[in-house]
């Protein structure tokens, strides 16, 4: 087992870290910028090293500097967190170069599944579901004319290199397709310094259901509970839950077995997520697959009861993998807390958080490193908190949710709590009926 291990991370996700460090016995150093100085990861970690200033490609993405940091450290590995250098397979190989462990798959894993074209040739020749569409780049719009016909529209052009939604485009006939194609190159060679587009057959509405699993060294992998993800912004998940209300026994083995070919097919190591989308009628087709910790892991903690990022971490160290659970225990809702107001197209809202009251309880758990006094910097991104309800079923937890959300009380900054309690008053959403246009088609924003 580990030593010490390195934090690359900040916020909530870096005090997760250290919380899994310190139940296995291991010490922490946590990197940072200026402003994040005296923030709670760095007061709750053995060591905190400031590698840089307050823009993240000065601190939370030099590498360099966080690697230097290791090594003065004397850390035998680094856990990225997600975001930031979390599936950068550069960094996991400099990591390995420097013999340090990175907490994570090979870098060849990384590699293959960032490239999302790829990823869909690996997984159709492995027999799991894609949606129908380009099995490689398109470098021509010949060639993404052609495979649209076959298809037949609308299609969705996607960016290789992006994932999460980023530079893609929903095109309906020949003529936009023409139209859109090389300015959808252009853009995705500005965002991702890549230009590969693949297209896919457009799905009217469907569900954003994925899998957590975990693999050990000796090809052993389990599946979890899926999490359903379909209330989303802009593709920002903002609610996420397990189980999904709509995947029955029979579906959830199905899809369960997909995931682990997916990971068997990488000689996938630690723990992942393999994306589906979902459509009315239960076909489901993988669309990516996430090689890091995620922010919505703790829903499935709570309906299984591992804590995600010990086993993370020891199946890291090549220890084997812990007892499956693929039944969930009761539900659990996750909310995502952003400083943002959503009555200004969820403008972020930095400054200083004056009153900071954290719900409790039965079945409720908040992942928090903001507290009263806290000053939002306006560097990283807005999530504030997350609030985790836990009930015996779905109608439980929605209640424990609502219940937890208004006892918060949040003093100084606009916060999405006002919308999430919106949501969880809405008839669709209570009824389990919602795709990912949920958002768009329910709200009035
Ligand atoms: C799709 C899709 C429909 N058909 N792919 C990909 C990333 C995720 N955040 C959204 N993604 C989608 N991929 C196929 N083949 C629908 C979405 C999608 C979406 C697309 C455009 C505009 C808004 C959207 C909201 C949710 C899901």
């Amino acid at each position: 087992m580990f030593k010490k291990i390195l934090i690359a991370n900040r916020g909530e996700i870096a005090l997760r870290i250290i919380r899994a460090c310190k139940e296995l016995g291991i010490k922490t150093v946590v990197i940072h910028s200026q402003v994040d100085g005296n923030s709670f990861a760095t007061r709750n970690a053995d060591e905190s090293i400031c590698v840089g200033a307050d823009p993240a490609s000065e601190s939370y993405l030099n590498m360099a500097n966080i690697i230097s940091a290791a090594e003065i450290s004397g850390a035998d590995a680094i856990h990225p967190g997600y975001g930031f250098l979390a599936e950068n397979s550069h960094f996991a190989e400099i990591c390995e170069t420097c013999g340090i462990k990175f907490i994570g798959p090979s870098k060849e894993a990384i590699l293959s599944m960032g490239d999302k074209a790829r990823a869909r040739e690996i997984m159709d020749r492995e027999g799991v579901p894609i949606i129908p569409g380009s099995k490689t780049i398109l470098n021509k719009v010949e060639k993404a004319v052609r495979v649209a016909k076959k298809i037949g529209y609308p299609v969705i052009l996607k960016a290789a290199a992006g994932g999460g939604g980023k530079g893609m485009r929903i095109v309906e006939d020949e003529e936009s397709l023409r139209k859109g194609f090389v300015s959808a190159q252009n853009e995705a060679k500005k965002a991702f310094s890549k230009g590969g587009i693949y297209i896919e057959k457009y799905l009217k509405a469907p569900r954003h259901i994925e899998f957590q699993i975990s693999a050990d060294k000796k090809g052993n992998v389990h599946y979890f509970p899926e999490r359903e993800c379909s209330i989303q912004r802009k593709h920002q998940k903002l609610i996420e839950e397990s189980p999904s209300p709509a995947v029955n026994m029979k579906l959830r083995k199905r899809m369960g077995k997909a995931a682990i070919r997916a990971a068997k097919s990488i000689n996938y190591v630690t723990v992942g997520t393999v994306e589906f989308l979902v459509d009315e009628n239960e076909n489901f087709y993988f669309m990516e697959m996430n090689t890091r910790i995620q922010v919505e892991h703790p829903v499935s903690e709570e309906v299984t009861g591992v804590d995600l990022v010990k086993e993370q971490i020891r199946l890291a160290a090549g220890e084997e993998l812990s007892p499956g659970h693929v039944e969930p225990y009761g539900h659990a809702i996750e909310c995502r807390i952003n400083a943002e107001d959503h009555t200004r197209d969820f403008m972020p809202s930095a400054g200083l958080i004056t009153v900071f009251n954290l719900p409790g309880g039965p079945g409720i758990r908040v992942d928090t490193a903001v507290h009263a006094g806290y000053e939002i910097p306006a560097y990283y991104d807005s999530m504030i908190a997350k609030v985790i309800s836990h009930g015996s079923d779905r109608e439980e937890a929605i209640a424990r949710m609502r219940r937890a959300l208004n006892e918060f009380e949040i003093g100084g900054v606009s916060t999405t709590i006002p919308f999430h309690i919106e949501v969880l008053k809405n008839k669709k959403f209570l009824k389990g009926s919602f795709n990912t246009h949920f958002i768009q088609d329910e709200m009035s924003l």
